[in-house]
């Protein structure tokens, strides 16, 4: 069982700015300790996001959650992550993975060695930012007397995985992971994976999960649906199993999705489909389950979307009635 506790946000930039940044003002406010925004080449660009999140902010960790190797080369993933920490003091943290295989099929990239590429990332990133001048004769990357202009702070890279390969390999070469899963079950199958790897202290096992939190638990419900038709359609059918979910309700989902027919994809999510792939209901049904993902050893809860049915209300309701639960728990920001 993990020592400390965290509560992150996760936002996905994909409206205009002003309203995604005061709202991780308010998060700060309400208690939470980071915020992740997620990468996707479609929606504002990340590190944009984050100078403005670093200007308006003053104490929460703030970083890309997640970017990747393949559209990325690790020198500009580098000077971009220590570039976000110069703004904000110090607060910068980095969350990378493979990347989302479709995003990197419509850009005609293939996902080629994915653990194997992130680990080579990983070091080039890790020692660009420790300041060394850096030659490296890697599989992916060769790179010949490279340094970075300007000096950071020790930054946490955290790395995001679903697979048994990708969760051992976090451990090896991260300071925490980041796991697309809200339910125990998925985080009783992850963790013993992670724990094949060699996690250091510390280390931070973090919940991305879909939430949404209003006191009608029937509101906060419907909000989180749509984002769980998503989560079903593309979740590998192992996933699917161990929730007790058959494939053809998932393919209807899935089917309807394709056509654009959302009404039959979110009309067709069930509640074992809604309990498996969200934290929602009232902030007592939240602190429950939070509760049961820290006692399997979980130390960050990401807060994912949608977050609620009215995104400022529900971060509020988090931080006055969830957030405060877990004060005794301690925080361990590195
Ligand atoms: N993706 C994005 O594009 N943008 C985001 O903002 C984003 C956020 C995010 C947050 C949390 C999180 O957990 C994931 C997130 N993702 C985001 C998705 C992320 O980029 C990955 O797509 C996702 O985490 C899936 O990764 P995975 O752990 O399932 O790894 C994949 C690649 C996988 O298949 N892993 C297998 C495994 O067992 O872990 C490995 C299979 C494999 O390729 N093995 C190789 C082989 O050749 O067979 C050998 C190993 C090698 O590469 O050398």
């Amino acid at each position: 069982m993990g020592v400390f506790f965290m509560f992150g946000i996760e936002f996905v930039p994909d409206l205009p700015l002003n309203n995604l940044v005061n709202n991780c003002v308010l998060a700060e406010n309400h208690g939470f300790d980071a915020v992740w925004i997620t990468d996707h080449y479609n929606n504002r660009n990340v590190y944009a996001t984050l100078a403005l999140v670093a200007e308006r902010t003053k104490r929460m960790r703030i970083g890309p959650g997640v970017t990747n190797a393949y559209q990325v080369h690790p020198a500009l993933t580098a000077s971009a992550i220590a570039t976000i920490d110069d703004i904000s003091n110090g607060r910068a943290m980095l969350g990378i993975g493979a990347g989302d295989r479709t995003t990197l099929a419509s850009l005609g990239i293939p996902m080629d060695k994915p653990v194997a590429k992130l680990r080579e990332a990983v070091e080039v990133i890790r020692r660009l930012l420790a300041g060394e001048r850096l030659s490296f004769q890697g599989d992916f990357f060769r790179i010949e007397g490279a340094k970075l202009s300007l000096k950071c702070s020790d930054i946490p890279i955290y790395i995001g995985a679903q697979g048994p390969l990708m969760l051992k390999t976090a451990s090896e070469i991260g300071d925490g992971v980041l796991i697309n899963a809200s339910h125990p079950l998925d985080f009783k199958y992850a963790i013993p994976q992670v724990q094949k790897g060699s996690p250091k202290a510390g280390f931070d096992i973090a919940a991305y999960a879909s939430f949404s939190v209003d006191s009608d638990e029937e509101k906060a419900k419907k909000a989180v649906m749509p984002v769980v038709a998503f989560i079903v359609a593309g979740s590998p059918e192992t996933v699917l199993e161990r929730h007790g979910i058959v494939p053809t309700e998932a393919d209807t989902i899935k089917s309807s999705l394709a056509k654009g027919d959302f009404r039959t994809a979110f009309g067709s999510v069930t509640d074992p489909m809604v309990d498996a792939f969200s934290i929602y209901g009232s902030p007592d049904h939240c602190i429950k389950r939070i509760r049961e993902l820290h006692e399997i050893g979980v130390t960050q809860v990401v807060v994912g979307s949608p977050i609620g049915p009215d995104v400022s209300e529900s971060i509020k309701l988090i931080g006055e009635e969830v957030i405060v639960e877990f004060g005794d728990l301690g925080l361990n920001l590195g």
